[in-house]
């Protein structure tokens, strides 16, 4: 399959790993770069040297294109954008905000920029100043989102801009990615299916909570902060939930949720961690390496285009 996107980035297969916060690390990017598609490391809250170390080892596990996504909430978030540019990775995706100050060192650097957006203003923002690509993303992700969903959202953004679009947000299987190129994507980019990839280090006791997920078991915490997240309903979000309810402020609920990614990653605490999942949590049913992931995904892809379309000869 040949898209924009594909040649752009030097891949073969138009999947994209979300650059999940503590969970893609080397190994998941790299390992999904191996197998055709392109892995992004997730720099999240993490120091710049940090993100510099799991750069180098992705390139000794693979010499395929590898990128990052750059968390621009984050402290450090300058420091990263400059070491993105020195190791010269192939791509940078961006999240939660405006990347436009870091746009032309990059493009420098001869790095391809795909901010994430969530809205139709800030992908045409984006394409003016100077994007490869955008990445629209619909509210059915996880962790961090928009109000929009990604049926809505994502065509609205193959109209406005000239750029290619990378559909995300409950897109887990072959159906979801022939539905986003029938609105417009060139590729797709999935987060919650890699998380039980067999190379994903995340804890087993996370993988097995998204395993188990049914469909109505992600919950939206964070509305009244202005940073809404999505994760998989637990003690801690029934917590949160209830202390946003009744008016808490903003450093009372960050007590609660303050270094709880990595407690459900880390430590496999899926009580009280933050178990950040998308909603197609529920349609996952076993773990499986990038290789079959990307393989089977692509398999259905084809399938469901070809069986569908014959429907309507
Ligand atoms: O960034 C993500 N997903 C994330 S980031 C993250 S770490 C975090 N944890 C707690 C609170 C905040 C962050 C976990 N998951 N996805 C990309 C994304 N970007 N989704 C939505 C947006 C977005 C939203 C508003 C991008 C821009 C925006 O407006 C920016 C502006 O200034 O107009």
């Amino acid at each position: 399959m040949k898209t924009r996107i594909t040649e752009m980035l030097g891949i073969e297969y138009p999947v994209i790993q979300g650059g999940m916060a503590w969970v893609a690390n080397a190994q998941l990017a790299a390992n999904v770069s191996k197998a055709g598609g392109i892995g992004f490391i997730g720099a999240a809250n993490a120091p710049a040297e940090w993100v510099r170390d799991e750069i180098r080892k992705a390139r000794e596990i693979t010499d395929k294109p590898i990128g990052v996504n750059v968390m621009l909430l984050s402290d450090y978030a300058d420091e990263v954008a400059q070491v993105v540019c020195e190791e010269k990775v192939n791509a940078v995706t961006t999240g939660a905000g405006n990347p436009a100050k870091y746009m032309s060192k990059r493009k420098e650097a001869g790095i391809k920029v795909i901010p994430v957006v969530a809205s139709v203003a800030l992908a045409r923002m984006m394409e003016r100043a100077g994007a490869d690509a955008v990445v629209a993303e619909g509210m059915e992700s996880g962790g961090h989102i928009g109000e929009q969903t990604t049926m809505a959202l994502l065509p609205q953004i193959v109209d406005a801009v000239q750029i290619p679009v990378i559909g995300a947000g409950g897109i887990g299987d072959g159906r979801g990615v022939a539905a986003a190129f029938m609105l417009g994507a060139e590729a797709v980019q999935m987060g919650t299916r890699f998380i039980v990839a067999k190379e994903s280090t995340v804890s087993q006791e996370y993988k097995d909570r998204v395993i188990a997920a049914k469909d109505i078991d992600s919950v939206v915490t964070g509305r009244s902060t202005g940073h809404p997240v999505r994760s998989l309903r637990n003690t801690m979000t029934k917590e949160y939930l209830e202390m946003e309810k009744n008016g808490a402020q903003f450093e009372e609920l960050e007590r609660l949720t303050l270094g709880a990614l990595r407690k459900a990653v880390v430590e496999g605490d899926v009580k009280m961690g933050t178990v950040m999942a998308g909603q197609i949590a529920g349609m996952i049913k076993k773990e499986q390496t990038c290789e079959e992931i990307i393989k089977e995904l692509m398999q259905e892809t084809e399938t469901v285009i070809k069986d569908r379309c014959r429907k309507f000869e």
